[in-house]
């Protein structure tokens, strides 16, 4: 007789390897290796039916550390290895794990289309604005002037964006987060919540080669003056509620304005579906602007993996696969020219 046993819902110890975990001491890999495996038990994952996909890189190590299924692939490759699983089995829940050089450089065309295509994934996208693993060359988030073995004089490249570059290439979520940040696994779970490919920018300190990169808006003296949190139908408060963005309707532009009184009157509404809004969040020059966090855009759509799963039905629709007849089928087609004579 077949017993049947209740499943145990799991804890974050579950999700812990006995691989040795390899990061530098400090890094900020450490926060959000432990902030994922707090949020699984959270979203009802299960080890069995998870996949991390990484490619190369520090950050790109993550599977090892993950009792789920892994695939540290090649570099700047994970999108398509996650692509195959996806579409092999459409009922895992996949993961990409890639660095700001992993998914920008070398992976950008891949990290494009997988965004475009809308493959039913996670994407986190540790941005330390350098590349880690191969000792601290400029990455394509290096801000201008950052000096590193390959740009000893100050980088003069104008830096990506990692959430501009997902919105235009068509994701239906974009995300940030921070490392050390207690809203992490917030974030991480409306990501997994979103049916679509989820782009998820984390800000993740790099201690060895660009420490205190994000101290700007990350460290405790300017997180209250710096950090604007989002929350969908909320007004976009930041500086405890001193201060929000208004629309200037003259320049269709954000504007800073200060609260008096507590009146948020003049001040925009969040709206994670207004991809508008969106553009504006992830553009807004740091500085003279907070930087935007938390969930900037969640508007789903259908899914790739969905529609190939759709067509291949409808294709197979009232026909018997016979894999001998197509095996024995023969030539498919001639060579009738003749072949050159020299
Ligand atoms: C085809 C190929 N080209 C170059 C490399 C060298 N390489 C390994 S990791 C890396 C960049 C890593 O930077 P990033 O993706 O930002 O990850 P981090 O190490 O900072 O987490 C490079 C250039 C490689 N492994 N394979
Ligand atoms: S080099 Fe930087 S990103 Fe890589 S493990 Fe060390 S601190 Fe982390």
């Amino acid at each position: 007789m077949n017993e049947i046993t209740t499943i145990r819902p799991s804890t974050p110890k579950d999700w812990e390897t006995d691989q040795e975990v390899r990061w530098c001491p400090g890094c900020g890999d450490y926060a959000i290796l432990k902030a994922v495996q707090r949020t699984m038990p959270e979203i009802g994952a299960t080890p069995e039916n998870t996949v991390f996909v990484s490619g190369i890189g520090c950050s790109s190590r993550f599977p090892y550390y993950m009792e789920t299924y892994g695939f540290h692939t090649i570099h700047g490759r994970a999108p398509a290895v996650a692509t195959g699983v996806k579409l092999a089995n459409p009922d895992l829940d996949v993961w990409i794990i890639t660095g700001d050089g992993d998914a920008l450089s070398i992976g950008g065309n891949h990290t494009m289309h997988l965004l475009r295509r809308n493959l039913n994934c996670q994407v986190l996208l540790f941005n330390n604005e350098i590349y880690g693993l191969t000792k601290g060359q400029y990455s394509p988030t290096s801000r201008e002037g950052t000096r590193s073995p390959s740009t000893p004089f100050g980088s003069v490249d104008h830096p990506a964006k990692p959430c501009a570059f997902a919105l235009g290439s068509g994701a239906r979520f974009v995300a940030r987060g921070i490392d050390v940040h207690k809203n992490l696994p917030m974030v991480l779970k409306a990501a997994h919540a979103h049916r679509g490919a989820a782009f998820v920018e984390i800000f993740q300190n790099c201690i060895v080669y660009n420490d205190e990169v994000f101290e700007p808006f990350t460290a405790k003296p300017n997180a209250q003056a710096n950090q604007m949190w989002c929350e969908d139908g909320q007004p976009l408060l930041f500086a405890g509620g001193t201060k929000g963005l208004a629309l200037d309707t003259g320049t269709l532009t954000l504007k800073v304005v200060d609260i008096v009184d507590g009146d948020t009157s003049g001040v925009m509404i969040h709206n994670v579906r207004n991809r508008a809004l969106a553009h504006m969040l992830v553009e807004m020059p740091f500085g003279p602007f907070p930087m935007a966090l938390g969930v900037l855009y969640d508007d789903p759509a259908p899914t790739f993996e969905s529609a190939v799963v759709a067509q291949n039905k409808a294709a197979a629709e009232g026909k018997v696969p016979d894999l001998q007849k197509l095996v024995a089928k023969g030539q498919t087609w001639m060579v009738d020219k003749q072949p050159h004579t020299i």
